[in-house]
């Protein structure tokens, strides 16, 4: 058994998840998660809130509250949607913690013990009515390249040059639209990462022949270009203040205190059962645990870059990333999620429309792993309606209702395998095993493909075999092709419990069976699972497994989610 410790990317705190937040990486490493357990291996799931930054204060702002309870308020949002969509953190915490705290300090203040921390004085802007520096991307104003007038602080997307705030003409405020601003000096604290740069190259050249392609080559392309100081402090008042003579008044800039959020939420976890847990043996000195990383793909640099760079320059054994899934973008019909334009499906309010199970089923059929995939409903509604409701669906259902209607709703006795239980036996364990493999290399759009050709195989099996006509001449046969059946009921549910558990346990339920009851994946034969109902094993046919989606539906669905706004 492998210690493994899986963390995703901390959704920021303001706003709700939108079905993009869940695929980017929220979902994928459930699934991961929940895999990797069923293997046998012990599994720390680890995610929360990244609470941090300039986008709390203005978001606590403009809904009129305290930061604090801004937070607290979010942070419960996000934690109910993502128990809704069955996410199965081991903890869900928050970079705001004590634990956080705790470590990051402890961090920073090994950096700056070792000489990695420098300080410089710096030009920012700052708005005396909102009395606050302002992060480039809350100034705006007229391009000085194009006379573009919404451009922001740090880029113009209209020309795409990239700007310094100074360079705006008519500069204000977007929190309060005042011209009132000035460029003031301020001093920052900087982490040296160029003084990191040699370590952190020979450590990257380690795992080389293990990380996908587009997490090295981005690692790569920074150290190539040559790493910069990067500043890790903020003018701001939401955050940790900075524990350094003279920077009192200063917070550590969010991205410092994020990605350790890892381990302070780790430590939090930890400190709920103390006498069982030590957040150390997952993050310190812990030879035996292999990370695994899930991100955004913009997050690669910030997790293969500066967090392992910060790690490095403490001098600690720190745990180090050893394998980063970085995810591209999900679209909503090709253009953006919004909530203010009320443009695509939020989390909460997918699974008010259908179970979480169709969402996670068609979030990682259709996961934009290499590029980018788009949701639309047309395409949700059609994958539904075939792989949920024709193959599987279909499948659990005429089995039990024919079983039941012509033998009775116990597993029939009688009949022997032939060689075609023997091909479907060898068939299907090849089929597992590439699902494995895929599950294993976290290629989620290979692995599903698998996974919906397993289920395709009880079809076949079962059109081939006709036990409705056998049955007419050959009870003891047809006995034999519905045993048959009836295990791959239980077979087809423990395979897609890492997909949809709720389904899962609805198929196992039908079987008398409970979640605990499934044996780990590791060592699957399908030769001995395909015989483990005996005869006289009870079922129930009970309702069916999914809903179909009616056109009637997708149109009402597309006006209600602005499908067709551009
Ligand atoms: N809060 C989310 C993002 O950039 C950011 C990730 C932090 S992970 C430590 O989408
Ligand atoms: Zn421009």
């Amino acid at each position: 058994m492998s210690k493994i410790l899986i963390t995703s990317a901390l959704p920021y705190i303001n706003g709700v998840p939108h079905l993009g937040h869940m695929v980017g990486c929220l979902l994928p490493s459930d699934v991961y998660a929940r895999y990797m357990r069923m293997m046998g291996n012990e599994v720390l799931y680890i995610a929360g809130t990244d609470e941090h930054g300039t986008t709390s204060e203005v978001g606590a702002l403009n809904e009129g509250m305290d930061v604090q309870a801004y937070c607290d308020m979010y942070h419960q949002r996000h934690a109910q949607t993502y128990q809704d969509f069955k996410l199965s953190f081991d903890y869900f915490g928050r970079t705001s913690s004590e634990q956080n705290k705790e470590i990051t300090y402890h961090i920073f203040e090994q950096l700056d013990k070792n000489g990695y921390i420098e300080e410089k004085t710096i030009k920012q802007i700052y708005s005396v009515d909102d009395k606050m520096f302002l992060a480039d991307r809350y100034i705006t104003g007229t391009c000085p390249h194009c006379g573009y007038e919404k451009a922001r602080g740090d880029q113009c997307e209209n020309c795409t040059k990239v700007l310094e705030p100074t360079d705006l003409i008519n500069a204000r405020s977007t929190i309060s639209g005042s011209t009132n601003l000035e460029v003031r000096e301020t001093k920052h604290l900087f982490l040296n990462l160029p003084k990191i740069q040699e370590r952190l190259g020979d450590w990257l050249k380690t795992k080389e022949p293990f990380w996908p392609d587009v997490a090295y080559t981005i690692a790569q392309k920074w150290l190539k270009e040559g790493l910069q100081e990067r500043c890790i402090t903020r003018d701001l008042k939401w955050g940790f203040p900075v524990n350094k003579p003279g920077y009192e008044d200063k917070v550590v800039s969010v991205w410092f205190d994020a990605p350790i959020g890892y381990i302070g939420i780790t430590k939090q976890w930890a400190d709920e059962n103390p006498s069982e847990r030590n957040w150390k043996d997952w993050w310190m000195g812990a030879k035996d645990v292999r990370y695994v990383e899930f991100m955004g793909k913009d997050n690669v640099p910030y997790h293969s870059i500066t967090f392992p760079a910060t790690l490095l320059g403490t001098g600690e054994d720190w745990t180090m990333v050893d394998y980063l899934k970085g995810m591209s973008y999900l679209t909503f019909e090709g253009g953006k999620f919004s909530k203010s334009e009320k443009r695509g499906v939020f989390a909460e309010d997918a699974i008010k429309e259908f179970p979480v199970d169709y969402w996670r089923y068609w979030l990682m059929s259709n996961a934009p792993e290499a590029s980018d995939s788009s949701f639309t409903f047309d395409l949700f509604a059609s994958v539904v309606n075939k792989d949920l409701n024709g193959v599987l669906g279909n499948f659990v259902s005429r089995v039990l209702k024919m079983t039941s209607s012509k033998i009775g709703s116990e597993v029939p006795a009688g009949g022997n395998d032939t060689e075609t239980e023997e091909a479907l036996v060898k068939v299907l364990q090849e089929r597992v095993n590439d699902y494995f493999k895929y599950m294993d290399e976290m290629e989620f759009r290979k692995a599903l493909n698998e996974l919906r050709a397993i289920w395709v195989e009880g079809n076949n099996y079962i059109s081939t075999t006709e036990p409705w006509t056998v049955i007419k001449t050959e009870p003891e046969r047809a006995a034999a092709i519905l045993r048959t059946c009836i295990n791959l009921i239980r077979i087809f549910a423990i395979l897609s419990a890492p997909i949809m558990p709720d389904t899962a346990e609805k198929m196992l339920d039908k079987l008398g069976l409970k979640a605990d009851d499934m044996p780990s994946l590791k060592g699957f034969s399908v030769k001995e699972e395909i015989q483990a109902l005996k005869p006289g094993h009870k079922f129930e046919v009970g309702d069916m497994l999914f809903e179909r989606i009616t056109p009637e539906r997708i149109e009402e669905l597309k006006v209600k989610y602005g499908s067709d706004k551009k």
